[in-house]
């Protein structure tokens, strides 16, 4: 089996662990940047770090004795993908530069074309191409005519220096408040713009002490129970509450972002901006511990007037005033729902997957469409989103997708049944209906149509559908 990955982040490297696992050595992962690690190379901006401890947020075929702290900043975690992609021999194997265009099925496998034009034949395909990377803008009038510097958060600029300036944040969701929170003690002025408050839940980011590195290194087995704790914590209790399976720990969860609010900020004006007019989880939870600290600052201010919009010197506000700013951050989040976009995927019969999610992405258990034979993804539609480690959810998938892909060794090709798709959604839908999520808050979990794109069911649920697949869900043909 010759197999294309497309993308070189997180889920592109499980892909491509998995397939060596499974003895499949001939593939090729296309990147459109000169680098791998999606996420992580595209998010530079002060403050970035993942909010899963790095001890979960790790492969479980990589560990690494060597994070510094409970949270490890983005740079750290970018060069973890680097140093993986190297062990499993998976970097050499990146066309870098190369963005995949053109994917179309012919000849029982799929024609692969990259910015640089046709590049080949392959027999099956995994988009691991990544759900948060289309930065979006907000449609604020007079962006462009602003003087001083702007950028959107994942398009930071590392030469940038802030020291000094007055700077703008627009949003205040995980990204705003991790750029507030690292950025307020650096510059002259900071100005949140808020529209809607979130929840926060604390989580002490401590840095990890080199005698504890040292113990994980003499005992690597000390570092995987450690894992397997964090997985617990994060996926039956935190994960399973947010996601409505676990109630008691979903009470314990609200209450200590209600607490955090209540005894972190003083002034009860400000504390009442701060305060979300909907229920905990229903975006996703900021996970902090400073960020709190950060707003309280003599200089920053939380602004949570309207925008009117942006002019030459800075953000006029509907009252009439004006926040006079040298630099503005547009932390104002992604297309998250523009999975594939804008590769042009030509399945079986002329099907256009562009056309067949007109009216939203769907899939058989996320991994898979029917008319697309041989075609899998990574991070697909309705795929585990939250609070929990993206990686587990990956190596899930990845290892599900190369199952089907030694089916496909034998017997062809493999493509999820229509019929048996379209049942898995209808119960998909009909679950979602009771989650936290649909319960009376904006994010960007919806997609266009108004449905929430995440997972209603518990982690455990998710793992056991991972297992082993069904082979009598799929045609099989020669
Ligand atoms: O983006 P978001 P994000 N005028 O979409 C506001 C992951 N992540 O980049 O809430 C004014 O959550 C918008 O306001 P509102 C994680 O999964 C993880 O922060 O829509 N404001 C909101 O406040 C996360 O959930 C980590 O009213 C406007 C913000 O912009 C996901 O990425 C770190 C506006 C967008 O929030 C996305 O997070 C960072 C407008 N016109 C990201 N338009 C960690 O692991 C939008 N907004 C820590």
């Amino acid at each position: 089996m010759r197999v294309a990955i497309i993308g070189s982040g997180a889920s592109g490297i499980a892909a491509a662990y998995y397939l060596k696992q499974a003895g499949f050595a001939d593939f090729t992962l296309f990147e459109k940047s000169d680098d791998l690690g999606g996420t992580w190379r595209d998010n530079r901006y002060p403050g970035v770090a993942c909010d899963v401890p790095s001890h979960l947020y790790r492969f479980t075929f990589a560990p690494n004795a060597e994070w510094t702290r409970r949270c490890s900043p983005g740079a750290e975690i970018q060069a973890y993908m680097r140093d993986v992609a190297k062990q499993i021999g998976a970097f050499e194997k990146i066309a870098f530069n190369h963005e995949v265009t053109k994917v179309q099925f012919a000849d029982g496998g799929w024609e692969v074309e990259t910015s640089k034009g046709p590049y080949g034949h392959f027999d099956a395909v995994i988009s691991a191409s990544g759900a948060l990377h289309h930065p979006k803008m907000p449609n604020i009038d007079g962006i462009e005519s602003f003087l001083g510097r702007s950028c959107h958060s994942a398009q930071w600029d590392d030469a940038t220096d802030l020291t000094g300036k007055r700077v703008g944040v627009i949003g205040s969701g995980s990204t705003g408040t991790q750029i507030t929170a690292t950025l307020a003690d650096h510059v002259q002025s900071l100005t949140l713009f808020q529209r809607t408050a979130q929840w926060i839940m604390p989580l002490p980011n401590y840095p990890i002490a080199e005698e504890k590195r040292q113990e994980y290194r003499d005992d690597p087995a000390k570092m995987d129970g450690y894992y397997h704790y964090l997985a617990g914590r994060f996926n039956e209790v935190f994960g399973d509450a947010v996601s409505g399976h676990n109630p008691e720990a979903y009470e314990h969860m609200a209450e200590a972002c209600e607490e955090n609010l209540r005894t972190s900020v003083t002034d009860p004006e400000l504390r009442a901006k701060l305060t979300p007019d909907y229920a905990v989880g229903c975006k996703r939870l900021v996970l902090s511990d400073s960020f709190y600290e950060a707003i309280q600052r003599p200089n920053a201010t939380l602004e949570t007037g309207a925008i009117s919009k942006v002019e030459q010197n800075g953000v006029r506000m509907e009252d009439g005033s004006l926040h006079e700013l040298d630099y503005l951050i547009y932390a104002t989040g992604f297309h998250a729902h523009s999975l594939c976009h804008p590769m042009h995927i030509a399945g079986r019969d002329g099907r256009v997957l562009a056309e067949e999610w007109a009216d939203g992405n769907y899939a058989y258990r996320s991994v898979a469409v029917p008319g697309f034979p041989n075609w899998f993804m990574i991070g697909g539609p309705n795929s585990p989103i939250g609070n929990f480690s993206y990686l587990m959810t990956a190596e899930h998938q990845a290892k599900y997708v190369v199952s089907l892909i030694k089916e496909a060794s034998i017997s062809g090709t493999v493509e999820p049944k229509p019929d048996v798709t379209d049942a898995y959604n209808a119960e998909l839908r009909e679950a979602m209906n009771g989650t936290i999520w649909v319960s009376g808050c904006d994010s960007w979990y919806f997609d266009k149509q108004g449905r929430v794109a995440s997972y209603p069911w518990s982690f455990s649920r998710f793992a056991e559908e991972m297992q082993t697949p069904n082979l009598a869900d799929f045609h099989i043909r020669p």
